[in-house]
């Protein structure tokens, strides 16, 4: 059931038709046909159509288009200035991911600009919509890879060696989409325009699902991390070679596969093996190689740590016993994020003033907003998704909840372009993440 509606659009029938008009503008960028899911990688032709689509979009508002040294796109209504509010997410997918985790949060930004604009708001501070670059690490593998680079959450060097699968370096990447590489990192004057940051981004879960409200407001985001597994054997022919004379790297690593989910069970964790790569990857060939990338979460991070240095001991046990090579590298990893309390209250309570009940929910999904939470006061507000499937084509949302999820973010960034931005201590948020005036 859709909460009361918030009233903070006049005419709902026209937000609805407007969001069928955005969404579908959007809708066939970077989509398989056949799967219907999506291939959307930065500093791709694809990319390009999306920074195009989103260029369009804000400068049909009146809004100013920026790209910061990261690639992230900014559209600015009001000049840029430090202490703004800022909102939005990314465009980019997970290989064939849906059409929602990430595009509702900029589609519903710019549609809550059309509603500000159309009741007479007049904000008290400029306002900003973003498009963070990356931010699944699909084609380089460091998720939240823009606000990473702009909180220097990574070092620059590091990730501008980053490679996608055919070798291709960030830096090769970026300066053939025509974007100057050599300025990537720590950007403090783009975080100093920052006052709060609200993402809005469709569940991937079914806590909404299985109660009766559209729209929730996060609490925080479990610890998560992305771990290298790279076994190294020895090719040889798979019809010739005698068993005993094999150093087969599938071997050691489906053994970790199967001790991954019994680790993950034991620790109320999830683990994922989802990305591999095999060489030669023949059929008569018995691979070389075999380079694997671990998804591992949960709730304790405690457990977490612990399941990774324990799968890591059977892994090289493993290895060991075929004859195999072991590295395992660390590509990430983000530590519980509390999300600033005093931003998520008055998330609160603007929308309870607007009669919109969002009940407060945990994510094991990473987010930019989890990044930034580092630096600035940050909160989120999650979208019912029926299934809590994503990362795939069947992922879904209905409009009706996304409109409800522009009117929560409407009557949210209402509040906040109006009223004062006070300095309040981060309660329970990271250190610093106060919002500022
Ligand atoms: O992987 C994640 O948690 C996010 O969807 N990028
Ligand atoms: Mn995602
Ligand atoms: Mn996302």
């Amino acid at each position: 059931m859709a909460p009361a509606r918030s009233g903070a659009t006049a005419d709902r029938p026209l937000l609805r038709a407007s969001f069928d008009g955005v969404w579908s503008d959007l809708e066939g960028v970077g989509r398989d046909p056949r799967s219907g899911g999506y291939d959307r990688f930065s500093w791709t032709g694809v990319d390009l159509g999306l920074r195009e689509w989103f260029a369009a979009e804000a400068t049909r508002r009146g809004l100013e288009v920026e790209v910061d040294r990261n690639g992230n796109q900014w559209a600015w209504w009001g000049a840029p200035a430090d202490g703004a509010v800022v909102t939005g997410s990314h465009l980019d997918s997970v290989p064939g991911g849906g059409a929602f985790d990430g595009p509702l949060g900029v589609v519903s930004a710019l549609l809550a600009v059309d509603a500000l604009k159309a009741a007479g708001v007049v904000p008290e501070r400029p306002l900003a919509v973003v498009n963070f670059v990356e931010e699944e690490g699909a084609r380089f593998g460091l998720a939240c890879l823009g606000s990473r680079l702009m909180t220097g959450a990574v070092d620059s060097s590091h990730a501008l060696s980053l490679t996608d699968d055919d070798g291709t370096t960030l830096a090769d990447a970026m300066s053939a989409a025509g974007h100057a590489p050599e300025h990537v990192g720590l950007d403090e004057t783009a975080l100093a325009r920052i006052g709060v940051f609200v993402e809005l981004h469709v569940e991937q879960g079914r806590h909404l699902a299985l109660g009766d409200e559209s729209v929730g407001v996060a609490s925080s985001i479990h610890p998560h991390g992305r771990w290298h597994f790279c076994f190294e054997g020895e090719g040889n022919h798979a019809g010739t070679t005698r068993l005993d004379d094999r150093h087969d790297p599938m071997l050691p690593f489906a053994e970790v596969v199967g001790a991954a989910r019994r680790l993950a069970v034991e620790a109320q964790a999830v683990t994922t093996f989802g990305r591999v790569r095999v060489d030669p990857n023949g059929t008569n060939a018995i691979p070389s190689r075999v380079d694997a990338w671990l998804d591992a979460r949960g709730a304790d991070q405690g457990g977490v740590v612990r399941l990774v240095d324990d799968l890591q001991r059977i892994a090289e046990e493993a290895a060991a016993g075929h004859g195999v090579g072991l590295t395992v590298t660390r590509d990430s990893f983000t530590p519980v994020v509390d999300f600033d309390a005093s931003l998520s209250d008055r998330l609160r309570s603007s929308l309870g003033a607007a009669s919109i009940s969002a009940p407060t929910l945990p994510t094991a999904a990473g987010h930019d907003a989890g990044i930034l939470a580092s630096r600035v006061p940050t909160a989120m507000l999650f979208v019912r998704n029926p299934t809590g499937i994503s990362h795939s084509p069947v992922e879904h949302a209905e409009t009706d909840d996304c409109v409800d999820g522009v009117e929560a973010l409407t009557v949210v960034l209402r509040d906040l372009l109006v009223a004062p931005l006070e300095v309040v201590p981060a309660a329970g948020g990271q250190p610093g993440a106060g919002a500022r005036r």
